[in-house]
């Protein structure tokens, strides 16, 4: 019998491109799509959509009864920046969203879980060049703070109650479909949207202020690769490190140039340069490389290339549209 899955937060950044992957993957009918909102039309339209709170307990679990769900993707979240505007509300979405799904599964009505950690769970005492999966954590961000916690919770839920949930450190994560939202690497999208519409970019990091980053189609596969991954090869059940690419605002700029010789960036750093700071440069994945063979596909060329193809279509779509 094939999964039955629910995406909370399928209309933002990574839930809407899980989501249209998942429903090609496994059929439209076995994927169902929930948000607080209608706010992406391809998730609402290709396939069954529900409104979701994910700080409701009741909410979600009248979805997972409704179309007896077996698996969960908890992509609902508030990010970095915005946290750091909205401690407490990221503090309870973040942390009440993840209890409710965690108690969910054990109270057994549903079966696995997928529940993204991030590099913000590193702190400034962390080592920055290819950081350990075993390490200093000590996050400066409400954000980070909320990552840690809740990959001491998965762990806890599995060993304490056998639940089966999954976890990744995503990098910042670059994709040409859907905005980020309220984060610390969106520089690294807005840069291409800015490139092509204006030819110029100015960049709220510094220069040389390098993260560890990936394109959106290494991170569904890392995602989906975990997720059908054999229970017994998940060793990790906290949150495994994650990485493919680290890059440096400079460089990435760079990039753009041999496509856009007249792009323009300047640097202007804001509160989001102390959050860049506190994290680290680069990641070690080994054992995800090892565990569940990892690996991952595109470099930085690879993402401007595509990036600025499907950009150019995206807004070329739009110019003709508007005349
Ligand atoms: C953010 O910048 O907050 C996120 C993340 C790295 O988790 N993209």
């Amino acid at each position: 019998m094939k999964s039955k899955i629910l995406m909370i937060g399928a209309c933002g950044q990574i839930g809407s491109e899980l989501t249209l992957k998942l429903r090609r993957l496994f059929g439209e009918e076995n994927v169902i799509a929930s948000d607080i909102s209608y706010s992406n039309l391809d998730v609402v339209n290709s396939g069954i959509f529900e409104i979701v709170d994910a700080q409701n307990y009741a909410s979600i679990k009248v979805c997972v009864e409704k179309y007896k769900i077996d698996t969960i993707y908890l992509m609902a979240a508030i990010l970095s920046a915005t946290g750091e505007k909205y401690p407490m509300k990221a503090w309870d979405l973040n942390m009440e969203s993840l209890f409710h799904v965690l108690n969910l599964a054990r109270a057994k009505f549903i079966k696995k879980v997928f529940w993204p950690s991030s590099i913000a769970v590193f702190g400034a005492t962390t080592p920055k060049e290819f950081t350990p999966q075993y390490t200093i954590m000590e996050p400066s961000t409400v954000y980070g703070i909320t990552k840690q916690v809740g990959e001491r919770w998965c762990e806890y839920y599995h060993k304490k109650y056998d639940v089966d949930v999954r976890s990744l450190r995503y990098p910042g994560i670059i994709s040409w479909k859907t905005l980020p939202g309220g984060g610390t690497t969106d520089y690294a999208v807005e840069i291409y949207h800015k490139a092509i519409t204006d030819g110029f970019y100015d960049c709220f990091l510094t220069e040389e202020t390098e993260l560890p980053m990936m394109f959106m189609d290494d991170a569904i596969k890392a995602t989906i690769d975990i997720m059908t991954a054999n229970k017994d090869a998940v060793k990790i059940r906290s949150s495994y490190n994650l990485a493919a690419i680290s890059f440096t605002p400079k460089e990435l700029a760079e990039s753009i140039k041999k496509h856009i010789p007249g792009f323009k960036i300047t640097y202007t750093p804001d509160y989001r340069q102390d959050i860049a700071n506190s994290w680290p440069k680069s990641i070690n994945d080994s054992y995800a490389r090892e565990d569940w063979k990892w690996k991952h596909q595109f470099n930085i060329e690879d993402i401007t290339k595509e990036m600025l193809l499907q950009l150019n279509k995206k807004y070329g779509a739009s110019l003709n549209k508007s005349k």
